[in-house]
């Protein structure tokens, strides 16, 4: 079949074999993720029409509570990946703490945990701009048949068996790796099928696009301040120029695209930045990686972190290898003054 015409079912069914553990489960876990994508899409779209189908808080003319799109983004993947039998807890990041699935049932086989921001960048939804959701997927360490523990989520990002983002966009994409890649989907709304628009997506090597709020820039390290002046400053063949949109998973996709570097760094405000470890950072690291990309703290590789708690916050420089070099360059530079 023509690669451009295979939908993600039928790509998850093809390359099932590629992963190391072939007995399906983590197939039918990426296939529950696409439904539930699909969705929290359609709700998503829904978004300007508060006016006419009422806001969050409010109740609709069935007579059910309007939620807001983030609680319903995490009901929708949580709900979706409960019913099949193979995730034994869920962290998200609109949870205080994990989920144990059937943690009474010593017979349950269920060996993968998941760790997810269902709504990205949720501030943009009433201006109509992008959001999206990440995922990542583990096995768990601890045995099957019994309760998950928190060793279970607190694994470092190079353990990652799968991860992924969907893009509410100007089309909704679903982007995944399962570490052979990253491979892109575009749903067609008319027919309800993701298919392969963007097959092996790779970062080019270098790029003219950073990404950073620069309204706090007055609290960035020295290190992303001359970083920054390093892009601004025009000289011979260095033509940068700064895109924000502020949900994390825009600014990947467009970076990934065209080339670029995302920063969100530590600052005088937030001593380790703003970006969450665990459900934000190591999935998007996993697919820059993947995609011939770099993800850094600005010294060492996010995915190499051991991490100490489920919703942990980490300094975060991803993108186009060299510019992330670059970065990290003048983070060592500055620490050395
Ligand atoms: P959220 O999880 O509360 O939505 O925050 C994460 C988002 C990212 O998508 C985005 O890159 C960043 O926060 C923007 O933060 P800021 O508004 O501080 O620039
Ligand atoms: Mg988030």
């Amino acid at each position: 079949m023509s690669k451009s015409k295979q939908t993600l079912g039928e790509f998850i069914i093809e390359n099932q074999a590629s992963f190391k553990y072939t007995s399906g489960e983590l197939s039918r876990l990426i296939n529950s993720i696409r439904l539930a994508a699909k969705v929290v899409n359609h709700e998503v779209n829904k978004a300007g029409l508060v006016d006419i189908i009422g806001a969050a808080g409010d109740t609709n003319i069935q007579g059910e509570d309007q939620q807001k799109l983030d609680v319903y983004a995490n009901t929708k993947f949580i709900q979706t990946m409960t019913k099949r039998n193979i995730v034994c807890g869920i962290a998200s990041e609109e949870e205080d703490d994990f989920i144990s699935i059937n943690s009474q049932d010593e017979n349950h086989q269920n060996k993968y945990v998941v760790l997810i921001d269902p709504l990205d960048g949720s501030s943009n939804i009433d201006v109509n701009v992008s959001v999206g959701t990440i995922f990542s997927i583990y096995r768990r360490i601890t045995p099957v048949g019994t309760p998950v523990t928190i060793d279970d989520f607190l694994q470092q990002g190079n353990r990652q068996v799968a991860a992924g983002y969907i893009v509410y966009g100007t089309s909704t994409m679903l982007v995944y790796t399962t570490g052979h890649g990253v491979n892109g989907f575009t749903l067609n709304p008319a027919i309800g099928s993701f298919y392969l628009s963007h097959p092996d997506m790779q970062f080019p090597e270098d790029g003219t696009i950073y990404s950073v709020n620069e309204g706090n820039y007055i609290h960035f390290p020295k290190g992303i301040k001359n970083y920054i002046k390093y892009c601004q400053m025009e000289e011979g063949d260095r033509p940068y120029t700064s895109r924000y949109i502020g949900s994390l998973v825009s600014d990947f996709h467009r970076n990934m695209i065209k080339g670029g570097i995302y920063m969100y760094p530590k600052s005088s405000k937030n001593e380790k930045g703003k970006l969450r470890l665990l459900y934000e950072c190591n999935p998007m690291a996993f697919l820059a990686e993947q995609a011939n990309g770099k993800a850094s703290d600005g010294f060492k590789r996010i995915m190499d972190i051991q991490p100490t708690e489920l919703h942990e916050r980490v300094p975060f420089i991803c993108g186009s290898k060299n510019m992330v070099e670059k970065a990290e360059e003048f983070m060592r530079a500055a620490e050395s003054e």
